[in-house]
């Protein structure tokens, strides 16, 4: 097979894991003779400094002539007080505008080995498999107005019917094609929004009755994330909700640095990124966890190849060297083999080339 990708590394710790995911990239090219064929570009904070732009029309342009998108992390101290059109997210929010990319799935699955560094009692965190499924063109991250002064700001959250009947179909399938469980989260005793949301929820269920369907309040789930993740199967919400609550699910893993995901549009394109941003405080380091990026070029061997055998693989190496007792600095606390950035991917490079 051959494929073009385009490989967007940003900022902070963006470039590092970016480089060990395309070096696991190539290595499972030359075991399963696939060319995949890289094309780099900027964005975010690295384009703001090269081309005044978080998104410039160079980098659409390869994405465009492209198969598929791997991105980093965006963001970082030194464009903070940039404007907004000036600002790394910018770039972000832009790209999966741009290519239409609303749903974002985001696995999360306690490895075994791991158990150890998550702060959750082993009985809790074990035994998790859920899939938040995350609206992500929509919402309050883009609807208008918004605007700041010095005196007040408006952000504006809006969501259109089919905005949110097809993120809720993507869910429903998903669902149906694991655990049949589908839980609705939103905050309907407070937002319009959300009581459009869950009424469409409503009316869609009654064409997947194979698929048991409950309604949340994001509130309460925050809590039963942590307190009993084992519950969920596949979980569906709008854009700022799923951001935080995937963010909060990284204590079942134990970390960051092992959440990967698919931003989606029901074709063969998708755009694949860890969930972590660009952790600037530990970036040129040899400390950033390369797992999340790792696992997400294992989606998108997935999803926008049909590779599943290799994108198997990807996830077995990870777990090996997970289960060998080898650690990068954020999972250290319980575990004392803890390997640089670059001495982990070797690992699960040996891993796949044995
Ligand atoms: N790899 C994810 C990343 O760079 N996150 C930083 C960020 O700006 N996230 C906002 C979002 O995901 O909506």
């Amino acid at each position: 097979m051959e494929k073009k990708i385009t490989v967007l590394p940003g900022d902070g710790i963006g470039p590092e894991v970016v480089a060990s995911a395309v070096k696991v990239l190539q290595v499972i090219g030359k075991r399963y003779n696939h060319t995949f064929h890289l094309g780099y570009a900027a964005i975010g904070g690295a384009a703001i400094d090269q081309f005044n732009n978080p998104l410039p029309d160079e980098t659409i342009a390869m994405c465009e002539e492209s198969d598929a998108v791997l991105l980093g992390a965006v963001g970082g101290p030194k464009w903070d007080n940039n404007p907004p059109e000036l600002r790394p997210e910018k770039g972000l929010l832009k790209i999966r505008k741009h290519f239409d990319l609303f749903a974002n799935l985001r696995p999360v699955k306690a490895f075994p080995s791991l158990l150890a560094s998550s702060p959750l009692k082993r009985e809790v965190a074990e035994n998790v498999d859920l899939m938040i499924v995350r609206e992500l063109t929509g919402g309050i991250y883009f609807g208008e107005p918004r605007k700041k002064t010095n005196e007040a700001a408006v952000d504006t959250c809006v969501y259109s019917r089919r905005e949110i009947e097809r993120i809720v179909e993507n869910a429903f399938e998903l669902a149906r094609l694991r655990r049949g469980k589908l839980c609705s989260v939103d905050k309907a005793n407070v937002l319009d929004t959300s009581r459009l949301w869950r009424e469409i929820v409503e009316e869609k269920k009654f064409q997947y009755p194979d698929v048991e369907v409950e309604h949340n309040l994001v509130d309460s789930v925050a809590m039963k994330l942590i307190t009993n993740p084992g519950q969920y199967d596949v979980v569906v919400t709008e854009n700022m909700f799923g951001d935080i609550l995937s963010d909060e699910a990284s204590v079942i893993t134990g970390s960051l640095g092992v959440l990967p995901s698919a931003s989606i549009r029901g074709d063969q394109f998708g755009l694949y990124e860890p969930v972590h941003g660009s952790a600037p405080e530990i970036a040129g380091q040899g400390a950033a966890n390369p797992a999340a990026t790792i696992l997400s070029v294992a989606m998108m061997l997935q999803y926008s190849f049909g590779l599943k055998e290799e994108a198997a693989e990807i996830e077995r190496a990870v777990n090996a060297v997970f289960e060998d007792g080898y650690y990068t600095a954020d999972l250290a606390r319980h575990h004392d083999r803890v390997l640089t950035t670059d001495e982990w991917t070797d690992k699960v490079l040996n891993e796949i080339d044995a």
